[in-house]
């Protein structure tokens, strides 16, 4: 079939949009038709260049919502019409790391997801005859795009595509890592670095599980209005800051963070992250995704007394098990999701949508097919 497809053809150049050539679904595969798609950083990233495992020419996008047009010989979880958010990380609950009970991380179709192929190591789309990548098993910058059947979460058919696509994606990673990754407890003090489509559902699931000081850290002062509204207690803008911002974290929160989070991708604030955690039990989690090359570092004493240091890929979230239960708490009322949608764009407008972003204006640009 032909569909519509923003397709990135080189590091660094804009998204072309295009019509593109999709294959029908084969052996536990399904064909979805994308309806809503989020805009991350992590797209930005890829397309920069920055990603060792960015692969040109490709369709991005991995936080989408849609519908199943058609499903491929086998599928047996999913039928046409079903209502269905893909997933970058699968849950085949088959594979070692699945039965372990110890991550998130199914390995079933790591392989070729980062090859940007799918499971049988071929591509489904193509434009002039020429094939194109898949990204993170998902490209949800297509109108219609090919998943692995255990790479789509069932979800609810009254849940507003527009708004849910971003359980796909941002809403999961950080409410995750608060509740499934560092498992956060009421009273503990939050410190989030990076106030963005991320930051923000951190700081929306520290306050949902009762934290006591939720500490904001943004270079971007535009950003503490809607930080405050989603539950943070106090801002700190690092350029404000006199001295040392470590020092005054610590100060701050009056020995240290209980917990601290890093959503920015930055090497610097990740080690600061880590250095403003509380001595004995501090846990700082790495979200941002740093550039190909960068590399953490601290002094081991830092974890010698009693810090450390985790990370966490899509919030440590289960898709096909923790997503409709997000689905739900958004339906229900107990998350906000729509205030940071700040702006929505047909296809055609998608690299405006990434200038927002770049330019700090967006929370959360979201393309409607
Ligand atoms: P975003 O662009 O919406 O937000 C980034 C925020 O960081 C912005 O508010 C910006 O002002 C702030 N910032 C930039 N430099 C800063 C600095 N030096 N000090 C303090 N704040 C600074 O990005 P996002 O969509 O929220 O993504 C954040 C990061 O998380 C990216 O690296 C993205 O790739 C990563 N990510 C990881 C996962 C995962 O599963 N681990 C999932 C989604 C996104
Ligand atoms: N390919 C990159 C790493 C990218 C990365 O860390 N991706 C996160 C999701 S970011 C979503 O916005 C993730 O889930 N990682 C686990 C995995 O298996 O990819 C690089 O730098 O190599
Ligand atoms: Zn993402
Ligand atoms: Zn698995």
């Amino acid at each position: 079939m032909k569909t519509r497809a923003a397709v990135a053809w080189e590091a660094g150049k804009p998204l072309s949009i295009e019509e593109v050539d999709l294959e029908g679904p084969r052996e536990g595969e399904v064909l979805v038709e994308i309806k809503a798609t989020g805009l991350c950083h992590t797209d930005k990233y890829t397309l920069s260049g920055a990603d060792p495992e960015g692969i040109f020419p490709s369709i991005l996008g991995h936080e989408g919502a849609g519908i199943v047009v058609d499903v491929g010989p086998g599928v047996k979880s999913l039928r046409k019409g079903d209502h269905v958010i893909p997933l970058y990380t699968p849950e085949c609950r088959e594979c070692d790391y699945c039965l372990s009970q110890k991550t998130n991380l199914c390995q079933k179709i790591r392989v070729t997801q980062g090859r940007g192929q799918m499971p049988d190591g071929t591509s489904r789309f193509s434009c002039n005859g020429k094939p194109l990548h898949h990204y993170m098993g998902t490209s949800t910058f297509a109108n219609h795009t090919v998943v692995p059947e255990i790479a789509l979460a069932k979800i609810r058919e009254d849940a507003p595509f527009d708004k849910v696509c971003y359980i796909g994606c941002g809403v999961t990673t950080g409410l995750g890592a608060v509740l499934f990754t560092a498992k956060v407890e009421a009273g503990a003090n939050v410190v989030v670095f990076g106030l963005g489509g991320i930051g923000l559902n951190v700081i929306q699931g520290a306050k949902m599980v009762g934290a006591n000081m939720i500490v904001g850290v943004d270079i971007n002062p535009e950003r503490e209005a809607m930080a405050r509204r989603f539950g943070m207690t106090h801002f700190v803008n690092p350029k404000e800051v006199q001295g040392d911002l470590v020092g005054h974290l610590v100060e701050l929160t009056k020995g240290g963070a209980d917990y601290s989070f890093e959503c920015v991708g930055n090497t610097t604030l990740m080690r600061q992250a880590l250095e403003c955690c509380h001595k004995g039990w501090g846990v700082s989690t790495i979200i941002g995704v740093a550039a190909a090359g960068q590399e953490i570092s601290t002094r081991p004493f830092q974890l010698v007394t009693g810090r450390r240091w985790i990370g966490s890929a899509f919030g440590g979230a289960r898709g096909r098990t923790d997503v409709p239960k997000i689905v739900d708490w958004y339906m229900d009322g107990k998350i906000n999701i729509d205030e940071l949608i700040t702006h929505t764009m047909p296809l055609e407008k998608i690299n405006d949508g990434f200038d927002l972003m770049t330019r700090g204006e967006s929370i959360r640009g979201v393309v409607l097919y």
